[in-house]
């Protein structure tokens, strides 16, 4: 079992993201999401539904399964059976998310994707992050811009930022004042590292090792969803 990626760690904790989601649409953004929900959907979640953002639902192997014009995935939205992963370029301490612009708003240095669907994603339904690259600049203690909505401006009783998921470790939300914490860190990480590469103090108490991929994941992740290792290219071990 030596031989196991960290990208594979990844794969799975962003599978474990889904766990008791039933009849869910699971709107994975990014390589590794998708092969998380793909994997759930394949052992523990069998009834997950997941789109290709587009206007089909499809199964594991892209057969279509389902139809899901984009005006539909609003009602979705609004309904809130949905769990989306979101990238982020910057994420803060209370779960706030930018993908809008960096710098002052009035002048950004950088403009990015804008708001998207994340206000009323976060709003409605239970959102999640994927972050490949956990460092000081998008772990941030305030986001420049909120464009996913956090824990101190929730707004609404459906407001529920589940986990965020990096190249490091698992975090979550589940402190009294709902600061970031650390659940688990990924094999051969330490919190310290975790701790270093994040611009605000974590909370870092009972924090565990992320599990390993079983040996049914591995294969399904190998031989089936990603032959090709295009993981790799996301998440470098
Ligand atoms: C930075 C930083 C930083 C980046 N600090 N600088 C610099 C300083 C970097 C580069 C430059 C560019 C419901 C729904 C929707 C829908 C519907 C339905 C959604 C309503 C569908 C369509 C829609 C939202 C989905 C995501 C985002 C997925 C990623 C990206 C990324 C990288 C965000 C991580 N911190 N950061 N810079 N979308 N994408 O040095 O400088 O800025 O940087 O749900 O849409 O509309 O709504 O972003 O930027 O979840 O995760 O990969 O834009 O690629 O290239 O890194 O190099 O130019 O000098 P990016 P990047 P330079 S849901």
């Amino acid at each position: 079992m030596s031989d196991i990626t960290r990208a594979e760690i990844c794969v799975t904790a962003c599978a474990d993201l889904f766990a008791g989601a039933g009849e869910t649409l699971a709107s994975p953004m990014g390589l590794i999401p998708s092969l998380g929900a793909k994997l759930a959907r394949l052992t523990t979640e069998p009834d997950l539904l997941l789109s290709d953002g587009e206007a089909f639902l499809l199964t594991p192997d892209s057969t279509v399964e389902g139809w899901l014009p984009y005006r539909k995935v609003f009602d979705v939205v609004a309904h809130g059976r949905r769990h989306v992963v979101m990238g982020a370029n910057q994420v803060d301490r209370f779960g706030n998310q930018n993908i809008s612009a960096i710098g002052d708003h009035a002048r950004p240095t950088r403009q990015l994707l804008g708001f998207r669907g994340a206000p009323g994603n976060t709003i409605n339904h239970r959102t999640s992050y994927w972050v490949p690259k956990h460092s000081p600049r998008v772990l941030v203690e305030a986001v420049d811009v909120i464009s996913g909505v956090g824990y101190d401006h929730a707004v609404g009783p459906f407001h529920d930022i589940h986990r965020v998921v990096t190249n490091l470790a698992v975090l979550d939300f589940g402190t009294p004042d709902h600061s970031m914490r650390v659940l688990s860190v990924h094999p051969g990480v330490s919190v310290d590292e975790v701790q270093k590469q994040t611009s605000f103090p974590l909370a870092a108490d009972n924090v565990t090792e992320t599990r390993l991929p079983t040996d049914e994941e591995l294969e399904l992740i190998r031989t089936k969803l990603d032959p090709d290792s295009k993981r790799d290219r996301e998440v470098p071990s």
